[in-house]
């Protein structure tokens, strides 16, 4: 029990509904941490791993039809079909309760009951606020001591006020059938059964930080987006922030935590956050961001200490890995980690793994939870309750054709425009095909809770507010060739790209204004001790016609179905980018 009786009685109708045999209320200690990790150990939830090499590291395996985001069961519930726009799925809240209270009714039986009160923001900031999610869980609730500021934090800065989001969470039997993921933005409630897995079960980050916010957002004045965060230190020590947003399984982690190939020049890049940004104007006028997490939530394939230092660095002890596959030493392995795979690995449903089998020994969404706090390039800003100002704002996606490496946006309304009109080629972090090209603006398609016409109105008046509003960009380190291979070596090279982001900030970088906005010219971007084949750059940083005109079709086709909700802003730029393109000759 706490000494807030709304909580309270949310809490009992949520024992009446679910059954459990016992009810366990979080805390937040160290203590309570080990203790359900102790449990997860007994009941083989948890895997230990080798504490030598890996300390209070352990291995997770989900369900094997539980290992990703499922958009297809997540629906916005709002009471007009249209509030939650053509592009979330949709039901009425009734029919909505209705359905799934009978998935709910009895779901705990012989099962513990945590309640996790967690705050989303830094401690003592005015921007932070309060979830508080209901689990029959113990991996739920192990992964929130990490990934949030849990337990009596959250219920002191809640006091006796009732502004808190609830979101009930059971694994039901775990059939993608009966899973269901539900928001009601109306009443501020998440419901999620049927799945264990990240974004759907761990409610504080998709559910609460991005869909329930960014409807709260735009009531209240200010933006819930998927994005990371970073401090660029320059040569002279000053730190300019910047936010980033890439779909899933697109690079924010990475870039967070990049470790720069121009650190001899003294570009230093530090870490704020890695998946989410909360955004307010000050009284000044100026956009601030706060990190709502307190860990990461990263994906392991791809991670090595040559792609990405750091966040080896960072999961070396107190995390949590889930579906990766393990080595006969009791170590984490996924691919590309570097090296060979070990004989006698295990793969993450648990067998052993053969080349062979032509499979992946790790699952493509494996992935790692770790405290933010002991990652070596975090902030000393992280916690800072007022956040930290932000002078860019950049979009980014897979695009293996057509998008260069750097643009940067006329203004705010062409950046919206940029960013509202986004193609993405799909990742294994949600489940469905990968690799199809699809609009994702502002790489919030999945995350946004309410409709994304309206949205982008709502940034376009975010930017009449804005003193100094951001400059904003646009970026792409998945360019390939004709042999498909990178064009550009990303990670800690793209410090390169925002060197000249950081140069063309203070008014200066050479550019060249095109149809689809600035670009650098091909010797703008600091290629110094680099090696790139012959062309590259100039293939980076030119504009490909051809593959903008199939471009703005396809953003026509997606702005038409929002019909009078989209903004005449949107439809203006589209018009002027199609009639520049139609003047490049050829
Ligand atoms: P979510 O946690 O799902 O939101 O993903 P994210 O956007 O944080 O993506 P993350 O940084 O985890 O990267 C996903 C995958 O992209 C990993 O396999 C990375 O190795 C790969 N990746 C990241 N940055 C680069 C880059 O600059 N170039 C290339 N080629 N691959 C990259
Ligand atoms: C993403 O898919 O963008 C993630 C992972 O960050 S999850 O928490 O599963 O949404
Ligand atoms: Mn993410």
């Amino acid at each position: 029990m706490s000494n807030n009786t709304t909580l309270n009685a949310w809490v009992d109708e949520c024992v009446r509904l679910t059954k459990p045999e016992s009810v366990h209320w979080c805390t937040g200690t160290e203590e309570e941490y080990r203790s359900l990790i102790q449990t997860m150990l007994k009941d083989g939830t948890l895997i230990e791993l080798n504490q030598k090499t890996h300390p209070q590291c352990y291995l997770h395996r989900s369900h094997a039809s539980d290992v990703a985001r499922t958009e297809n069961l997540t629906f916005i519930c709002t009471t007009k079909e249209d509030d939650a726009g053509p592009t979330n799925n949709w039901m009425a809240p009734a029919e909505a309760k209705e359905r799934v209270s009978k998935l709910f009714e009895g779901s705990m039986k012989g099962r513990t009951m945590y309640v996790i009160p967690y705050l989303m923001g830094p401690v003592g900031s005015k921007y932070s606020k309060v979830g508080v999610e209901i689990t029959d869980s113990a991996y739920v609730a192990a992964n929130m001591h990490i990934m949030t500021r849990m337990g009596n934090v959250a219920l002191q800065h809640l006091g006796d006020s009732d502004d808190f989001v609830p979101g009930l969470h059971s694994l039901g039997d775990l059939s993608p059938e009966r899973r269901f993921i539900l928001h009601f933005p109306e009443e501020k409630l998440v419901w999620s059964i049927g799945s264990g897995y990240g974004g759907n079960a761990l409610l504080g980050k998709k559910c609460f930080a991005l869909r329930l916010a960014s409807s709260i957002a735009r009531q209240e004045g200010w933006m819930a987006e998927h994005m990371l965060i970073i401090g660029l230190e320059d040569p002279a020590g000053k730190v300019t922030y910047m936010a980033a947003a890439f779909p899933s399984a697109s690079g924010k982690t990475n870039l967070a935590m990049m470790v720069s190939t121009l650190a001899n020049q003294g570009y230093k890049v530090w870490t704020v956050g890695d998946d989410i940004a909360w955004m307010h104007i000050d009284e000044e006028g100026q956009l601030r961001a706060v990190n709502p997490e307190a860990g990461f939530f990263g994906v392991a394939p791809g991670t090595s200490t040559s792609t990405n230092p750091i966040a080896m660095e960072t999961v070396k002890a107190n995390t949590i890995y889930t579906n990766v596959a393990l080595t006969p030493a009791g170590e984490p392995w996924w691919e590309g980690i570097g090296g060979n795979p070990p004989e006698g690995l295990i793969d993450w449903e648990g067998h052993r793994w053969s080349r062979e089998s032509g499979k992946k020994a790790a699952h493509p969404n494996s992935r790692f939870t770790a405290p933010a706090r002991q990652c070596p390039s975090i902030s000393k800003q992280w916690e800072d309750p007022k956040g930290v100002p932000i002078s860019a704002i950049i979009w980014g996606s897979r695009r293996s054709v057509t998008v260069p490496l750097v643009m940067q946006a006329f203004d705010w309304q062409h950046g919206v425009f940029l960013g509202s009109g986004m193609g993405a080629e799909t990742t294994a972090a949600a489940t469905g095909a990968v690799g199809v090209v699809r609009r994702d603006p502002m790489a919030m398609l999945p995350f946004c809770g309410y409709n994304m016409g309206d949205y982008f109105q709502h940034w376009l008046n975010m930017g009449k507010r804005l003193k100094n509003p951001p400059l904003i960009f646009r970026v792409n380190w998945f360019r390939k060739n004709k042999e498909g291979k990178f064009l550009w070596p990303g990670y800690g090279d793209n410090i390169r790209v925002l060197k000249w982001i950081l140069e063309r900030i203070r008014g200066g970088g050479k550019a060249q204004e095109t149809a689809i906005g600035f670009l650098p010219t091909a010797d703008a971007i600091d290629t110094d001790g680099l090696t790139l084949p012959a062309g590259a750059m100039e293939e980076l940083t030119s504009v490909d016609k051809r593959g903008w005109m199939i471009g703005a079709d396809s953003m026509e086709k997606f702005y038409t179905r929002f019909g009078d909700r989209l903004p005449k802003e949107i439809w203006e730029e589209h018009k002027g980018l199609k009639t520049r393109l139609e003047k490049i000759p050829g």
